[in-house]
């Protein structure tokens, strides 16, 4: 499985002190780690999970994205497979662990739909009470925004994998 070179992982605790409380660690990626449209060879991602009690909160930023993409709302969501060369190689979106069936989408799976600026940015935060798990393995940006009854959003543009639950 191809990993693009430049992808940096990073364990950050809280700064060092002698407190017997220590924030937990979070973890930022920097991608994409597999591009699927040449529009977007440039395009930038850093993924930031930080875990609380009993919530996870996901920060999504994106920069260099290319004009095509500016003023436009792109889906985003968290899948449960690592990015390979193939677009569907990151697989279904990640679902809560024991969600029921009758549960909506928007409601068990992380989404992070991102709206790019002027000049190619744009960054997203999402908070779901829950841990999202080991099961959790990429965050895909897909071509359009995320349809809120089905999840659907369109192709995969880039794919960036991210080590949850580590
Ligand atoms: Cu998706």
């Amino acid at each position: 499985m191809g990993t693009a070179a430049g992808i940096t992982l990073s364990l950050f605790a809280s700064p060092a002190s002698a407190s017997a409380h220590r924030e937990p660690p979070f973890i930022r990626v920097e991608g994409p780690s597999q591009v699927y449209d040449a529009s977007y060879a440039r395009a930038k991602t850093v993924v930031l999970v930080k875990y609380g009690q009993r919530n996870t909160v996901i920060d999504l930023v994106v920069s260099e994205f290319p004009r095509e993409a500016i003023n436009r709302r792109l889906g985003v969501h968290v899948h449960t497979r690592r990015c390979g060369a193939n677009p569907d190689d990151s697989g279904p979106h990640y679902t809560r662990p024991g969600a029921a069936a009758s549960v909506r989408p928007r409601n068990k799976e992380v989404w992070l739909d991102v709206r790019v600026r002027p000049g190619g940015l744009g960054r997203t935060q999402t908070v779901v009470p829950w841990r999202v798990g080991k099961a959790a393995r990429s965050v895909v940006i897909h071509a359009k925004r995320t349809n809120q009854r089905t999840g659907d959003a369109g192709r995969r543009l880039v794919c960036t994998n991210v080590p949850f639950g580590r």
